[in-house]
């Protein structure tokens, strides 16, 4: 009798120290829920394609060079690009310019840009 009785007070304690707990916790997890950005991992070779695809976009004409005309005036980073100064930018400027990029944000190379990464270089850049 005495035993049962025991357990039955361990499991209530049990039960109510959980309760609040559970909930304190999942509060935190809604918080945590809400400041969450998706960790990204971009690979190099992700990125150099997403930079070949940008370059055919901004290549209108599609003669493998971003003309002064095409180029985009709100992206003056692009211009850091064009490494004779000619004004345009060719196709292999454009990927290893950007290549070069990547490589910058890749702080411990291991050939992948996450999200931490990015946000450092991005931090470093406001400097
Ligand atoms: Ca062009
Ligand atoms: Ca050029
Ligand atoms: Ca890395």
């Amino acid at each position: 009798m005495m035993r049962a009785g025991v357990a039955m007070m361990v499991l209530g304690l049990a039960t109510a120290a959980c309760g609040p707990g559970d909930d304190e916790k999942s509060k935190a997890a809604d918080a945590r829920a809400a400041a969450f950005t998706p960790p990204s991992v971009t690979s190099r070779l992700d990125y150099g394609s997403a930079a070949a695809r940008r370059f055919r976009t901004l290549d209108r004409d599609g003669d493998d060079v971003i003309s002064h005309d095409e180029m985009p005036r709100a992206d003056s980073r692009l211009l850091e690009l064009d490494r004779n100064k000619d004004g345009e930018i060719t196709e292999s400027e454009f990927s290893e310019g950007m290549l070069k990029r990547f490589d910058a944000m890749d702080l411990n190379q291991d050939g992948t840009v996450t999200s931490e990464e990015r946000r450092t270089a991005r931090a470093a850049r406001k400097e």
